[in-house]
């Protein structure tokens, strides 16, 4: 079950929120069937919570200053995964070999990645890494967690 760890974070997370919105959730979380309904209920319950967490917050600050390193004939970029995606955008160079990394530093749902435009979905073990290989078209390829929550994109000039 791909959300097991995942929930567990979640978990917490919803119940630090609820120290400020009130027990309501905590008290719903309790009915929670399966894992999959309550990665369902957590995205309709975490709704309202979203803008003043961190969590699932799109990160934009790292994002525009994210320069793949390049070299004549290979361009790398590097992703951390921790709660999040960082940088959130990579900018590389189309039309140019490019050797993409995702590197996990934590486990939350953010862990399992999805890249529907190169068909790609994996999930990485806190510390596990990902290269993916491919020659990027111009124009912007978005992935995105599991639950889709978390995001970001690789930009291609
Ligand atoms: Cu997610």
């Amino acid at each position: 079950m791909k959300h097991n760890t995942n929930f567990k974070n979640m978990v917490g997370i919803a119940l630090g929120a609820s120290l400020i919105g009130g027990a309501a959730w905590a008290a719903q979380s309790g009915n929670i069937g399966t894992m999959a309904q309550g990665c369902q209920k957590m995205m309709s319950g975490m709704t309202g919570m979203m803008s003043g967490m961190s969590c699932c917050a799109p990160k934009t600050d790292a994002g525009a200053a994210a320069e793949a390193k390049q070299d004549a004939q290979l361009q790398r970029a590097t992703i951390t995964v921790n709660d999040g995606y960082t940088p959130g955008t990579v900018n590389v160079q189309a039309g140019k070999p490019l050797e993409l990394t995702f590197v996990a530093r934590g486990q939350s749902c953010a862990n399992t990645v999805i890249i529907p435009a190169l068909k790609q979905t994996f999930s990485l073990k806190n510390d596990e890494k990902k290269t993916l290989s491919f020659t990027p078209k111009k124009g912007t390829t978005t992935f995105r967690c599991s639950m889709g929550m978390y995001g970001g994109q690789i930009v291609a000039k």
